[in-house]
C-alpha cells in the first residue's frame, strides 16, 4: 500500500472520535387520534440524538415512544435523562465505528433502556456513513432491496372513518394492507368492526390485527378462529408479553391465523424463547426493542434460524427513525411480511429536509449516506419541547 494511502486512512480513523452528543425531546402532532388497546395518542414524542465527530460529521438517531411509558417502559423524559447522564459519557472519546464496543459500554452504563441505546447507535451509523460517503447498509452487509411493501394502520376505532381512510390510501396507491388496532373495545365489538372493514375492502386489500396484549388465552382461543373466518391474515400479540407459553398453545390449535410476536420479543434471548415454544410465525423487528441496528440483526438471525418470518415493525417513527429501520431491513435476504413504516405519514409534519418517498404501495430506501436523511434544524427547533 502506498504511504500516502496509509496516511489518509490513519487520518480518517483519528477523526472518527465521538466528540459530543446532544439529545432533544420533540412532540409532533398526528393527523388523527391513534387508539391502541392501552392508550390513544394525538402527538408523537421522540428523542432526537445528534452526535458530532472530531471530523465535523454529524449523525442523527431517533427514539420513539407511544403515549409515554405505556407501550414499553421508556418515556422520552427518562430516555433524555439516561442518555445525558449515562449513555453519552460512556462513549464520548470512543471511535464512532466501534459499534459493538459502544453497545458494550452502554450496556455496562445502563440496564435495558433499549430505545435510548438504539437512538445513540443509529446516530453512530449515520455519522460514520456520512464521514465515509456510504449508506448504512454498506456497514451492515449491504442492501439487497431498495424498497419494501408498507401497510397502514387503522386505529380511530370508528369503522365508517376507517373505511374512508382505507379507501383514500388505496386510491392514492399508498397502502393496500391495513393493520387494525383491536383490544380497546370489547372483543365482540371488534369482530363487528372487522367484519364491516373486511366486507367494504373485500378483494382489494388485506387485513391484519394487533391486540397489543389485550386478550387472555381463553378470549384468544375463542376469537382466533373467528378472525381467520373474517379473513385476517396475521394476528399480532394477542396475549400479554410474558405469556409466550399461551402463544405456543394458541398457535398449536387448528383454525387460527398466523401469529406475530411483538412486545414479547425485545432481545435475542426472548426470540430464542419464542422459537423454543413455537409461539410465532413472524416477529416484528423494532429499533426501540432491540437496542439498535445490530440488535435488530441479532434478533433476526435467531428468527431466521427457527424459520420465523421477519416483519418490519414500527413505533410511528418520523422519517429519521423510519429511515434507520429501512437501512437494516434492506439487508435481510427475506422480509416475508413487508413493513409498517407509515409513521411519517401520520404526522402533520416531518423532521427532515426530504421525507421518505411512498409510492405504489411501497416505501423507498433513501439513497444518501448514513441513514439517508438529514435533520431540518428549523423543524427540530419548532417541535422541540420548551
Ligand atoms: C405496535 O404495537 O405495533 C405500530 C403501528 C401502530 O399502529 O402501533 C405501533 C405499535
Ligand atoms: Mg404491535
Amino acid at each position: 500500500m502506498p504511504d500516502s494511502l496509509a496516511m489518509d486512512t490513519g487520518h480518517l480513523v483519528r477523526d472518527l472520535t465521538i466528540e459530543s452528543i446532544r439529545s432533544t425531546i420533540v412532540d409532533v402532532p398526528t393527523v388523527r387520534a391513534h387508539k391502541l388497546s392501552q392508550t390513544s395518542v394525538t402527538a408523537q414524542s421522540y428523542v432526537i440524538v445528534q452526535i458530532r465527530l472530531a471530523n465535523g460529521a454529524e449523525g442523527i438517531g431517533e427514539a420513539a415512544t407511544l403515549g409515554g411509558p405505556r407501550w414499553s417502559e421508556e418515556s422520552v423524559e427518562a430516555m433524555k435523562a439516561n442518555i445525558d447522564a449515562y449513555l453519552a459519557p460512556a462513549i464520548i472519546g470512543l471511535r464512532a465505528d466501534r459499534f459493538e464496543a459502544a453497545g458494550l459500554r452502554m450496556d455496562e452504563a445502563a440496564k435495558r433502556n433499549n430505545a435510548a441505546k438504539a437512538a445513540v447507535e443509529t446516530a453512530l451509523f449515520d455519522a460514520v456513513g456520512k464521514t465515509l460517503g456510504l449508506p448504512a447498509p454498506a456497514l451492515l452487509g449491504g442492501a439487497v432491496r431498495d424498497s419494501l411493501p408498507v401497510l397502514w394502520t387503522l386505529a380511530s376505532g370508528d369503522p365508517v372513518q376507517e373505511v374512508e381512510e382505507a379507501e383514500l390510501k388505496l386510491s392514492e396507491r399508498l397502502h393496500r394492507t391495513f393493520k387494525v388496532k383491536i383490544g380497546a373495545l370489547a372483543p365482540e365489538a371488534d369482530m363487528e368492526r372487522l367484519r364491516h372493514l373486511a366486507r367494504a375492502l373485500e378483494g382489494r386489500a388485506e387485513l391484519i390485527v394487533d391486540a397489543n396484549q389485550a386478550w387472555d388465552e381463553a378470549v384468544s382461543a375463542r376469537h382466533l378462529p373467528i378472525l381467520a373466518e373474517i379473513g385476517i391474515k396475521l394476528v399480532e400479540q394477542p396475549v400479554p408479553a410474558w405469556n409466550i407459553a399461551a402463544m405456543g398453545r394458541l398457535r398449536a390449535r387448528p383454525g387460527g391465523p398466523p401469529l406475530l410476536a411483538d412486545e414479547c420479543v425485545f432481545d435475542a434471548h426472548d426470540m430464542l424463547a419464542v422459537a423454543q415454544a413455537a409461539a410465532a410465525d413472524a416477529v416484528s423487528l423494532k429499533l426501540v426493542k432491540h437496542a439498535g441496528l445490530l440488535g435488530v440483526r441479532r434478533v433476526a438471525a435467531v428468527a431466521e434460524a427457527a424459520g420465523i418470518g421477519l416483519y418490519g415493525g414500527c413505533l410511528l417513527e418520523s422519517s429519521v427513525g423510519a429511515s434507520a429501520h429501512l437501512q437494516v431491513f434492506s439487508t435481510f435476504r427475506e422480509m416475508t411480511w413487508g413493513c409498517e413504516h407509515f409513521g411519517p405519514q401520520i404526522l402533520t409534519d416531518d423532521l427532515v429536509t426530504e421525507p421518505l418517498h411512498f409510492a405504489d404501495f411501497r416505501v423507498h430506501l433513501p439513497t444518501g449516506p448514513g441513514i439517508g436523511v438529514v435533520i431540518d434544524p428549523d423543524k427540530l427547533r419548532r417541535y422541540a419541547r420548551k
